[in-house]
């Protein structure tokens, strides 16, 4: 079986963070370790989020286990400081494939990360990713460009992004960039691949970005050529918002078990 590491924050909710990861990880047929940077947790009374880091000690002996055996591909999550994504940047290994998901900020969060730490992302993190997979505002933060409205705009960020040393920058359109079409966008140093496609009308899509994420890690644990990872990863996405669930008056989720419908393994019935 494939062995498949993220390193990431928890989403307490169960929506994003290690929790999308390693329910997406499962889906896709790999074997998930997680070692938790911090923890991310929704105050039921008015909807905020509350951050808490973890100690370097802590994080560096989950990085020891997670690493004690052979693994096939890291991703990394939310690196919530300096610290942090220098200690990840120096501890993981430098010949499995990594997929870097540059969390800056999250749905419904005010941003995680400030922009002194995104240039540790810049610097440490991104020279030894294999694919980057910011959203449309972490492309134009971590490109230093801004606001991204345009196709030309993300190729632009695509190619300063790939000038930090990841091989394959795909940036996410999401449903910002026109209300009925999006576009995912895949540089890969020297060409663009477009991958249009239409925005599911549902709210209940929170934990897209990193299942997203976590369905390359898996695909590319299983040695799928990257331009195939991607492309799985964007299909199983589309169908995992599709059955998007509403989890709390505030969120609704991607559902991780889309494909092999996990929700209907196990049914139990007293009926005759
Ligand atoms: O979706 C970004 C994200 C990443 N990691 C953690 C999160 C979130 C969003 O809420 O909680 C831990």
């Amino acid at each position: 079986m494939k062995k498949v590491v993220t390193i990431a924050g928890s989403d307490a909710t169960g929506g994003g963070g290690l929790e999308a990861d390693l329910k997406t990880f499962q889906e896709f047929g790999t074997f998930g370790l997680a070692a938790i940077t911090s923890i991310v947790n929704l105050d039921p009374n008015d909807g905020t989020h509350h951050l808490y880091s973890l100690s370097e000690e802590l994080i560096q002996e989950q990085l020891a286990s997670v690493f004690a055996g052979p693994i096939e591909a890291i991703k990394t999550g939310l690196l919530p400081s300096k610290e942090i994504i220098e200690l990840v940047s120096a501890r993981i290994p430098k010949n499995i494939p990594l997929i870097a998901d540059p969390v800056i900020g999250g749905k419904g969060t005010q941003d995680f990360i400030q922009n002194d730490q995104v240039r540790a992302l810049r610097e440490s993190l991104l020279p030894q990713a294999l694919i980057t997979t910011p959203n449309l505002r972490e492309a134009g933060i971590l490109s230093e460009m801004g606001e991204l409205t345009s196709e030309k705009h993300m190729q632009e960020a695509a190619k300063k992004i790939a000038l930090f040393g990841v091989q394959h920058v795909v940036i996410k359109g999401g449903a910002r960039l026109d209300t009925k079409q999006t576009l995912d966008l895949h540089y890969d140093g020297r060409n663009f691949q477009r991958y249009p496609h239409p925005v599911i009308a549902t709210p209940y899509n929170h934990g897209a970005g990193c299942t997203f994420a976590a369905a390359i890690t898996a695909a590319i644990a299983k040695n799928c050529p990257v331009e195939q990872a991607i492309k799985l990863a964007i299909d199983f996405v589309q169908v995992a918002i599709a059955m998007g669930e509403k989890i709390n008056p505030y969120v609704g989720h991607v559902w991780h078990g889309a494909y092999t419908h996990g929700e209907k393994r196990l049914e139990y019935s007293d009926e005759q």
